[in-house]
């Protein structure tokens, strides 16, 4: 049966972290794949975390089934943290997915029975994941103009102008905030032309928020969603727990539906979970009962801001360093790095520069030129800088 197929596509972020794995030079350094590590290069377990799950260990008495829509407590937390504060806190309905990733594909199944012929509008470029998981689900998908490859910000003109084309047979995904791959985020002012697009000529927004936290402070990262979800009739949302909580491997996230009623909301979530019954059935538990219990313990809380904040504080130090380094090799050509937000940038460099950084620097970058800023230490920005630097004037 199986000799026939071709053989897969290899997701590029993927791929290269096992080439990573694989380099022997010892100077080698990983800017792929978007994971956050401290100044000895690790990803630890963050704090609140550990107690969470240390408290879980002890108290918890079964491994029994929790049931299709997972943790309720989390998917509440999740809502509550979102959208605490706005009207469509009180009309949505959320489910606990594996990962933000579930999210997406639950979504997207969802839009393929209410509507099969969905179009998602992808921001160009964007996660390299969100294209194959709509088009897996059946719908389409098509780009709108995103980033200014001159400017290395939004080009938010031409994004609205683009947007304004989109009717009631579509959908339009923003990121919530930390544009990946780009680290280009969309101001205040361009959610609300948004949110006025969107009731004005009827589509649905579509808000995938990965990276909360990561980029002004988790309130700040919430505002642009939440005047959407405050003043639409309809959205729906995908979120993860990967970066923010640091439980990447545990798979934790939530697809969350705004309506014009908390009934209708809670159809739709009935809906998602006939979805995943025909897919993974239930979630993991783990990861969610960790968030869970952090977000309903205000000490947790506490220590788990202490540290995101502290995380967020060395990504913008980080940012910084890497600017005044290649400033200090006599180019401002990197300056944008500083005015991005998150974990990513993506730098300008072509696919055969990024090969170079790799093979004269092993330096692993995306081959779309993206890098991982939270994946660096600052002993080791002046090497980064003097490769930028090299690699882009050749
Ligand atoms: N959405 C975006 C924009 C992402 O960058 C990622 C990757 O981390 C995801 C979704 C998937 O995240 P998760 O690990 O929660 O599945
Ligand atoms: O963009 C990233 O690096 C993260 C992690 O197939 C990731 O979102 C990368 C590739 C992938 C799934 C997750």
């Amino acid at each position: 049966m199986f000799k026939q197929l071709s053989p897969a596509q290899l997701d590029p972020i993927l791929s290269l972290s096992i080439a990573y794995r694989e380099d022997s030079r010892t100077d080698k350094m990983d800017l792929g794949i978007g994971v956050y590590r401290n100044s000895q290069g690790e990803t630890p377990i963050m704090q609140a975390v550990q107690t969470a799950q240390t408290a879980l260990l002890a108290e918890q008495k079964t491994k029994a089934y929790v049931g299709l829509a997972g943790d309720e407590v989390f998917n509440q937390s999740m809502m509550d943290l979102l959208l605490s504060g706005t009207s469509a806190h009180g009309r949505a309905a959320a489910v606990q997915t594996p990962g933000a990733s579930g999210a997406l594909r639950m979504l997207a199944d969802l839009m393929a029975i209410a509507q099969p012929e969905t179009t998602v509008w992808l921001t160009d470029p964007s996660y390299v994941n969100h294209k194959p998981v709509m088009e897996a689900a059946g719908l389409k998908v098509r780009f709108y103009p995103y980033f200014d490859r001159q400017t290395k910000q939004v080009n938010s003109d031409a994004m609205l102008a683009e947007i304004a084309k989109a009717g009631p047979k579509d959908v339009v995904l923003l990121h919530g905030c930390c544009h990946n791959p780009t680290g280009a985020d969309i101001r205040f002012e361009d959610w609300q032309a948004v949110t006025e697009l969107a009731n004005k000529n009827g589509f649905l927004p579509f808000v995938d928020i990965a990276y909360q936290g990561f980029g002004d402070g988790l309130a700040q990262d919430a505002a642009g969603l939440q005047h959407l979800a405050d003043n639409v009739e309809e959205m729906i949302i995908a979120t993860s727990c990967s970066k923010n909580f640091g439980l990447y491997r545990e798979r934790t996230g939530a697809a969350i539906i705004v309506s014009d009623s908390l009934q209708e909301a809670q159809k739709a979530k009935g809906r998602i979970l006939n979805l995943a019954r025909a897919t993974y059935t239930m979630p993991p538990d783990h990861g969610a009962a960790v968030v869970a219990k952090i977000l309903q313990d205000e000490k947790l809380t506490q220590v788990w801001q202490q540290e995101l904040n502290s995380m967020h504080q060395r990504l913008l130090n980080l940012r910084q360093g890497l600017v005044k380094a290649v400033n200090a090799q006599g180019s401002d050509a990197f300056d944008f790095i500083a005015k991005h937000k998150g974990m990513f940038s993506v730098t300008g460099l072509s696919p055969e520069q990024i090969a170079r950084m790799r093979e004269d620097f092993a330096i692993y970058a995306v081959a779309d030129g993206r890098i991982n800023i939270a994946g660096l230490q600052e002993q080791k920005l002046d090497y980064l800088a003097n490769a930028l630097v090299t690699v882009s004037q050749s």
